[in-house]
C-alpha cells in the first residue's frame, strides 16, 4: 500500500464570517517565489517604522509595492504615490504576485479584483497591531488579499464595532485570506509576534495586504 502524497496547499475555503474566506496554504506551492519579490521589493524600498498620529511609532516595519502606498506620520493615513523616504514611486507589484492575489480573490468568489496598492508587513518578536478596520480606501465593495508567511501569528477578528467580541483564529505560512461584503469594514488586529523560528523567514514574519486604493470595482 502505498500512502497518498501529502499536500499542504490543496485544502477547501473555510469561510471565517460573511465575506471573509481563508484559504489555507493558498501562498505554500510557491513560497520561495513569493519570499524572493519580498527581498527584491525591500532592496528597493525599505522597511521603515512609521510614526501614527499619536506620535507613538507603529511595532511593525513597513513597506509597499504598487502605484499607491499606505503610510502614517503625525498628519495622519493615506495612500501615496511616491515613498516618502526617497521621493519616489513605490516599485511596481510584481506580475506574479498580482496574478496570485487575482486568483486568490477569484477562488473566494470576486471576479474583477485589480489591485493597485499592496501594503508589506514584517513582525519581528513582541510586534503587534492594534485592532483598527482598513478603511483609507476609495471603494469598500473592492476586497482585500491577505497573503501571510513565516511565523504563525494569532489573529483578532472582531465585529463591525470596536466593542464587538473578538474571535482568534491562527494564521500560518502561505495562509491568504480574502476578505469584502459584510466584513469589509470589520475591526481586526494582530496579537504579540510570539518568538519561534521559521524555516525560511527565521525570527519573522510578513503579511502583504492586497488593495484597491483608489482604482474602483
Ligand atoms: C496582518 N493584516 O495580517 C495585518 N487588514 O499582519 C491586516 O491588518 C489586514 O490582513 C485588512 C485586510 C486584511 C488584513
Ligand atoms: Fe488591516
Amino acid at each position: 500500500m502505498s500512502l497518498p502524497q501529502f499536500e499542504p496547499e490543496a485544502q477547501p475555503p473555510e469561510i471565517i464570517d460573511e465575506g471573509a474566506v481563508l484559504l489555507r496554504g493558498f501562498a505554500a506551492a510557491s513560497e520561495l517565489r513569493w519570499i524572493e519579490a519580498v527581498q527584491a521589493l525591500q532592496a528597493q524600498a525599505s522597511f521603515r517604522v512609521m510614526q501614527v498620529p499619536g506620535g507613538k511609532s507603529m511595532s511593525v516595519a513597513i513597506t509597499n509595492a504598487g502605484d499607491w502606498g499606505w503610510v502614517s506620520d503625525l498628519q495622519g493615513y493615506r495612500y501615496s504615490a511616491v515613498d516618502p523616504l526617497t521621493g519616489k514611486a513605490w516599485p511596481a507589484i510584481p506580475a506574479f504576485l498580482h496574478e496570485q492575489a487575482v486568483a486568490a480573490a477569484a477562488a473566494a468568489g470576486c471576479s474583477d479584483f485589480a489591485p493597485d496598492a499592496c501594503l508589506i508587513n514584517r513582525y519581528q518578536s513582541g510586534a503587534r497591531m492594534g485592532l483598527h478596520r482598513d478603511q483609507d480606501e476609495a471603494d469598500f465593495s473592492a476586497p482585500i488579499v491577505s497573503v501571510s508567511l513565516g511565523l504563525p501569528c494569532t489573529f483578532l477578528w472582531g465585529g463591525l464595532a470596536r466593542q464587538n467580541p473578538i474571535k482568534r483564529f491562527v494564521l500560518t505560512h502561505g495562509d491568504v485570506v480574502v476578505w469584502g461584503g459584510p466584513s469589509r469594514l470589520v475591526f481586526h488586529g494582530v496579537s504579540p509576534l510570539k518568538d519561534g523560528l521559521h524555516h525560511l523567514l527565521g525570527s519573522e514574519r510578513w503579511n502583504l495586504t492586497f488593495r484597491m486604493a483608489k482604482r474602483r470595482l
